[in-house]
């Protein structure tokens, strides 16, 4: 009942109706990669955005999100970030990379995303130290891209700790671990992205039918 409502809102806002489109949407943002390395020594965790190139977090006005993907509604988001190895990364069976968020600034939250392909297995479960979830977070060394969110108009910022660690997040001290901060602008959508987005998603899939 609630997907349908959704699709009718959108079929009334661009005149056709696209299925799927009751979770939050990674409306052709180009991706952006936290790249990590592990060299055996040393864990290393590089982001190209700084300040000044924040990732954008939108709202899109009329869209409902179903579901796990329902703490989205009504807030200023992106799945842009994801994070990816750079080369192979070798651990042992007992080894693993952890994320441990060591500051962020209020109001940013975080849920659990996975593939962008894939954003209907997404579990959106808080995490990330969101709604006193575990700071530190498993990340199973694939591309992940998680979904920030926020519900206030300003900059954000978060910096985490990636470290090799045992299977309940406790560092290995023989392994260096590394910082990064990631930089994100909640900043007002223009009237009717959503339905422009859209428009172009539903024109991008006719071409290619
Ligand atoms: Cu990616």
């Amino acid at each position: 009942m609630k997907a349908t409502m959704t699709v009718t809102v959108l079929a009334l806002a661009s005149g056709s109706a696209v299925a799927g489109f009751s979770a939050p949407n990674s409306h052709s943002w180009p991706m952006e990669h936290v790249m990590v390395t592990f060299d055996g020594n040393a864990v290393s965790a590089h982001a190209n955005n700084d300040a000044s190139s924040a990732i954008q977090l939108l709202r899109f006005e009329g869209e409902v999100y179903d579901g796990a993907s329902s703490v989205m509604n009504d807030t200023y988001y992106s799945d842009q970030y994801g994070w990816v190895p750079d080369g192979f990364i070798s651990l042992g069976a007992d080894e693993f990379l952890w994320i441990e968020r060591v500051s962020s600034m209020a109001g940013l939250n975080v849920y659990e995303g996975g593939m962008r392909m894939m954003r209907d297995m997404h579990s959106y479960d808080a995490i990330l130290g969101t709604d006193g979830s575990d700071d530190a977070w498993m990340w199973g060394g694939t591309m992940v891209h998680n979904w920030y969110s926020a519900d206030e108009l300003g900059s954000y910022e978060v910096t985490y700790e990636v470290f090799v660690g045992d299977a309940d997040g406790n560092a290995y001290s023989q392994y260096a671990s590394d910082m990064v901060t990631l930089y994100f602008d909640a900043v007002p959508s223009p009237a009717g992205a959503a339905v422009l987005g859209l428009g172009g998603l539903v024109a991008a899939r006719r071409r290619r039918a």
